[in-house]
């Protein structure tokens, strides 16, 4: 609970369905789309078409659909940097995704921002971080703005395990509980922060007790289970709507690399041949065939068109232009310091000193 009572706020509206058997086949859609997108990046990065970084979803399409799937479409989206995934579950186009990650003017961030840093107000899908718990402090500063404005919106905030150890986490959910914010942290455990395991770095490895220390309710989930990660994320959003922010953690495993170049020789053979075991996506078919949501007919069906989508993504990023670097600066909201970044190779690094009018020289003779 949090500290301070308030009165429960009511969303106009209607929740989510619960989950049915259509939403059970429209989940394992959704997750087999984020795979081959994913592994359509992944060989476009391989390929030298995108720069920087790229971190994928891989193993993580249960916890990501099962999330998204039950958010309203005015909730706010914040994540990390592994974020492809969450933007195709946003229902962005992964047209604009992959011409994102391509760098070019059809991106969802114009192409200014890569893999790292999507952002599409429409569908109010606010980063894409970097830093390793940048997005915390600003979710939680957007959940203070729609309690401000009694609004009835909601915040749902992604994380990795690591990004528990970060003092802004902290800071975050003492105030967030403090002020009764409408906000759902979820904790992404896939087990590893980079290279270095949960047990090495968290005193407290069950990091959804951490929510104890600021009073908040917490759960555990598998994060395997796209049914079951909805069906938390409900009572966690209904919780945070009615002013009690809520912490949950889902157990997932990363299948590959930290980001697209890690080989990962960090981890035994054993432990990377676990998280493929769990594959999420194989699992969640094998209980939808049991039950007759699927055959093996709609299964290929369903890869074939997924892999078509992802093809025509990078076929589609790949026509798109580059953007023009007079646009550099556009989108950004720093205001002008003498000592800025905001020159282009060339520009003179402080402007020209006034020249002395004709009066003033006089003046000084
Ligand atoms: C403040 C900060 N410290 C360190 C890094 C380098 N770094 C990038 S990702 C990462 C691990 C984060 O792990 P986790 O939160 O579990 O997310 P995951 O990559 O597993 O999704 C680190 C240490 C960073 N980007 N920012
Ligand atoms: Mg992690």
């Amino acid at each position: 609970m949090s500290a301070k009572a308030r009165a429960p706020r009511t969303s106009t509206r209607p929740p989510s369905p619960p989950s049915s058997d259509e939403l059970s086949q429209e989940f394992y859609r959704r997750m087999v789309m984020i795979r081959r997108f994913e592994e359509r990046a992944a060989r476009a990065y391989a390929e030298a078409k995108v720069g920087g970084y790229c971190h994928l979803n891989l193993g993580e399409e249960a916890t990501v659909v099962g999330v998204m799937g039950a958010l309203d479409d005015s909730d706010y989206v914040y994540t990390n940097y592994r974020e492809h995934g969450y933007a195709l579950a946003r229902g962005i186009a992964p047209e604009r995704i992959m011409a994102e990650l391509y760098g070019r003017s059809d991106g969802v961030s114009k192409g200014w921002g890569g893999s790292m840093h999507m952002f599409d107000i429409a569908s109010r899908f606010m980063g894409g971080y970097g830093i390793v718990g940048g997005q915390v402090p600003l979710a939680t500063g957007t959940a203070l703005a729609i309690e401000y404005r009694a609004g009835t919106e909601a915040v749902v905030c992604l994380m990795g395990d690591g990004t528990t150890n970060i003092g802004a986490f902290h800071e975050s959910l003492n105030i967030a509980a403090l002020w009764g914010l409408p906000i759902v942290y979820v904790v992404n455990n896939n087990g590893l922060g980079m290279g270095t395991t949960v047990e090495q770095s968290s005193a407290e490895p069950e990091l959804y007790k951490r929510a104890a220390s600021y009073r908040m309710p917490s759960a555990r989930v598998d994060g395997n289970d796209p049914a079951a990660v909805h069906a938390a994320m409900r009572v966690a959003l209904s919780s945070a709507r009615a002013g009690v922010p809520y912490l949950l953690e889902t157990m997932t495993g990363r299948m590959k690399g930290h980001s697209v170049v890690d080989p990962a020789r960090y981890r035994s053979a054993d432990d990377t041949a676990r998280a493929q075991a769990g594959d999420p996506i194989a699992a969640f078919a094998t209980r939808l065939l049991e039950r007759d949501l699927l055959t093996d007919d709609m299964i290929a069906e369903i890869d074939r068109e997924a892999i078509a989508r992802a093809s025509a993504a990078a076929a589609f990023a790949e026509a798109s232009p580059h953007p023009d670097v007079s646009t550099l600066f556009d989108y950004t909201y720093a205001t002008a310091v003498p000592n800025d970044s905001r020159r282009l190779p060339g520009d003179a690094l402080f402007p020209a000193p006034p020249r002395p009018s004709a009066a003033h020289t006089e003046v000084m003779a």
